[in-house]
């Protein structure tokens, strides 16, 4: 695997769940691959699980690891062409790129959705331009669209939960105070199409995901009637993507809460974290004895590992 910035990148989805599967059931089995490799990760916004799930991935197949906060002790990058850098920026992402590359043989980029254009953000400019200039294979640590290796550690902890051959899994938008990317829900729309899922979106009016993620999904606007007989509860807040990046609702009867998970088939609670309580879920329905927060964030490993190994093999 070249590049890998869509979870359907994986191709057939059992065989990438098998491979999890193995890798999961012994992690130190394969070291010979990363033997004097170098990952490096790039870091254009805040993470805790990406950064320490895709680092301990690294370390299980025997790869060295470097990290790159860019806004913490890097130049300040500029980023459109043409400017005239006179202000705080030192330096340009088009020389900073290829300048990374020469330091690894991998690379990891985490950079959201700047919300500042649509069309940027939905075109990947960052993402793309270390593809182009980084002369490295590259994967995705969530850009402006797509979260793959969450949507893979998603699919993971579902088939590992699952007591029917075809759940019926809700991803319900929840308020949050502040905009978010819809990286995470784009992504997690890709992974159900590549399964067997009785799968539902619930989202106000006004957050309807981009067209083009959608696709034949089912898409409710009432929360309730898609939480009756679910399998599994996905929360999660997204920005509006047709009023671009814009909070148009704080609305906490959009919170999933004990009475609201009442209404499904006992369902399990999946949330990609960070997540804020009693905003997006309450404390006793994350607390639950059906939340998966916690085995849903360590499969992030599984995840991360699966993908780097796959990377290792075409180097
Ligand atoms: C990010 C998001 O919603 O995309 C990262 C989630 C993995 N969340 C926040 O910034 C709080
Ligand atoms: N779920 C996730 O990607 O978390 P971080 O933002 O902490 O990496």
């Amino acid at each position: 695997m070249k590049t890998f910035t869509s979870v359907k990148q994986l191709g057939d989805l059992g065989e990438a769940l098998t491979q999890a599967a193995a890798v999961k059931a012994d992690p130190f089995a394969d070291q010979a691959p990363g033997r004097n490799k170098t990952l490096l990760l790039v870091f254009f916004n805040n993470s805790l699980r990406t950064r320490l799930s895709t680092q301990k991935a690294a370390l299980n197949l025997g790869m060295d690891v470097i990290v790159l906060d860019v806004n913490q002790g890097a130049w300040r990058l500029e980023t459109g062409r043409g400017v005239v850098m006179d202000g705080d920026k030192s330096e340009h992402l088009l020389e900073a790129i290829p300048v990374m590359g020469s330091y690894c043989d991998l690379i990891g980029v985490r950079s959201f959705a700047r919300f500042e254009s649509r069309e940027d953000d939905y075109n990947e400019v960052i993402l793309n331009q270390f593809i182009q200039y980084s002369g490295r294979p590259v994967f995705s640590m969530e850009a402006a669209t797509r979260h793959p290796l969450q949507t893979f550690a998603d699919l993971i902890t579902i088939e590992e939960h699952k007591t029917k051959a075809r759940p019926k899994v809700v991803m319900t938008w929840a308020p949050h105070p502040k905009a978010l990317p819809q990286a995470v829900p784009n992504s997690f729309v890709e992974g159900m199409a590549m399964g067997d899922y009785d799968f539902v979106i619930a989202n106000p009016e006004g957050y309807d995901l981009a067209p083009e993620f959608v696709g034949n999904a089912r898409v409710t606007h009432d929360q309730d009637e898609a939480l009756r007989g679910a399998d599994f509860v996905y929360a999660k807040n997204w920005a509006s993507y047709t009023d671009y990046g814009k909070v148009l609702s704080k609305d906490l009867g959009w919170t999933v809460t004990k009475e609201k998970m009442a209404l499904t088939d006992n369902a399990f609670f999946m949330h990609c974290l960070p997540v804020r309580r009693n905003m997006i879920v309450t404390d006793e329905v994350i607390e639950g004895p059906r939340s998966l927060v916690i085995p849903e964030a360590a499969n992030r490993v599984v995840s991360a590992q699966t993908v780097l190994k796959r990377m290792l093999e075409s180097l």
